[in-house]
């Protein structure tokens, strides 16, 4: 009954949600940059340029560009062995065109990670995560451009070389799958139908697999996974119709993960693209890339589960929660107030799927619950409801790693300090351990308060998850 004795307990942002800083020290414009805030039930749309009258939250974030120090002391506090973050390709490379890295951006990085080093804390390092250089959203359409291949290519050899000797984990794309539902957001893709957004889709999967090629060459050690939204899809009912709805739901994603994890196009998808009349353009080495540039490990976001059903005129329809379609509402489950549907059991279902499917070690990067915290008037914040939600999800992990021997090394807990939604652009959606002192309009003090969470997670981590 306890986790492995290297288990990376630790927590997750991303520099877009979190850093802020938009544009110092020579960063450029983002993608994410441009997305102005909505909300629950209101989807966000970028513009085209920055408007002075909408509110752009990921403009300053929770400045962790200038807190890092601070927050990461907290994160050691409470006994983190890993700490996942992105780096923002805009700070290394303003607009993805230029020869030469941006000096300055580097060096925030390498400051970050070192300061991650001190106190033991591996870092878990994403190079994509939901932000491309706004230029390349606007003369290639992102990544629906082939020339993003080798930008990426370029700005993956630049980081992984300086530092390999501070960075061992990393992940290419934040959610690949989230191509087919998110197109701007997961890839810069502003003009979209589904030919775009699958030719879209085999650019990340030929950059990714030669950045693992790359980083494998600079650092024998790397260990480099791809990252896999889990939108765990049940049949609403044993009616065949709807176990067969929902196998095709799943194949919607697995088929993201079944190419970088198996190195090729599964049949189904080929299958799909030819009823569908998509067709996907493809340089003759793209085979051999994707082959060789096979990821060493699986990670996975995993909030919620959803149900599939053949008709969907026989039950309520699930909340969409602003990113997609949901199915079916589980009468089983209870949901978060964004209807996202809570389902420990879901998790440990997902980690035997994926580890059966795949054989590789599988690392849980984003788990957590969504929530509005209260600060009570003696200053304290009793996220009982967060404490709740984890310590299921933990228990079930336990169970799939000492009761079906699932190869689990990893998990790090979704916006372990408050950062803005991705979702709805929000900032009183809620995931942290710490509280940041900020509204969902961008007032406060960005002050840093602990919740009752933060002694709780220090202590699982203390036992070792007992
Ligand atoms: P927010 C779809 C399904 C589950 C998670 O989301 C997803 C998505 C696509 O956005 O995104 C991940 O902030 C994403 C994070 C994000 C987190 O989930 O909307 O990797 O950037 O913040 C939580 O509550």
């Amino acid at each position: 009954m306890s986790f492995p004795k290297d288990f990376l307990w630790g927590g997750a942002v991303a520099a877009n949600q979190s850093e802020g800083a938009y544009n110092v020290d020579g960063k450029g414009l983002s993608s994410a940059d441009m997305l102005p805030a909505a909300k629950h039930g209101v989807a966000r749309t970028a513009t085209d340029k920055i408007e002075k009258d909408l509110f752009y939250p990921y403009q300053e974030a929770i400045d962790f560009y200038h807190h890092y120090k601070e927050d990461i002391k907290l994160f050691a506090e409470m006994g983190f062995k890993s700490f996942r973050t992105s780096i923002n390709w805009t700070r290394i490379f303003p607009t993805g065109m230029e020869e030469t890295p941006n000096e300055a951006g580097l060096q925030f990085y390498e400051d970050l990670f070192s300061e991650c080093k001190k106190y033991n804390i591996e870092p878990i390092v994403t190079l994509s995560h939901y932000d491309t250089p706004y230029y390349l959203v606007e003369h290639y359409n992102g990544w629906a451009g082939r020339e993003l291949v080798d930008l990426f290519a370029k700005y993956s050899e630049t980081v992984f070389s300086r530092y390999k000797n501070l960075v061992k984990y990393w992940l290419t794309f934040n959610e690949i799958n989230c191509m087919g539902i998110l197109p701007y957001v997961a890839g810069g893709v502003k003009h979209s139908n589904k030919q775009i957004q699958a030719q879209a889709a085999h650019h990340q999967f030929v950059a990714s697999a030669k950045a693992v090629k790359i980083g494998h060459e600079i650092n024998p050690d790397f260990q480099i996974g791809m990252m896999l939204a889990d939108l765990l899809t049940y049949p609403y009912s044993c009616n065949p119709n709807d176990v067969l709805e929902s196998l095709h739901k799943t194949h919607d994603y697995y088929f993201y993960s079944d190419v970088q994890c198996r190195g090729y196009y599964p049949s189904y998808q080929l299958k799909k693209y030819e009823k569908e009349n998509i067709k996907i353009v493809m340089e003759p080495e793209d085979e051999k890339i994707l082959l060789e540039g096979k990821v060493d490990f699986l990670a996975l976001s995993y909030y919620m589960s959803i149900t599939a059903a053949a008709d969907k005129t026989v039950g309520e329809v699930a909340d969409g929660g602003n990113l997609m379609d949901r199915g079916l509402k589980n009468p089983y489950l209870e949901s978060n107030d964004w209807g996202w549907q809570i389902d420990p059991v879901g998790l440990r279902i997902s980690l035997n799927y994926l580890y059966d499917r795949y054989q590789i070690p599988l690392m849980i990067v984003e788990n957590g619950l969504g929530a509005y915290d209260k600060i009570e008037e003696d200053g304290s914040i009793q996220d009982d409801y967060r404490i709740n939600y984890l310590t299921q999800h933990i228990t079930e992990m336990e169970k799939a790693i000492n009761e079906d021997g699932v190869d689990l090394i990893a998990y790090t807990p979704w916006g372990c300090i408050d950062i803005v939604s991705a979702g709805t652009g929000e900032m009183e959606k809620r995931y942290g351990f710490i509280y940041v002192d900020r509204n969902n309009i961008g007032e406060g003090t960005l002050k840093r308060m602990k919740k009752k969470s933060f002694d709780w997670y220090k202590n699982v981590i203390q036992n070792n998850g007992l």
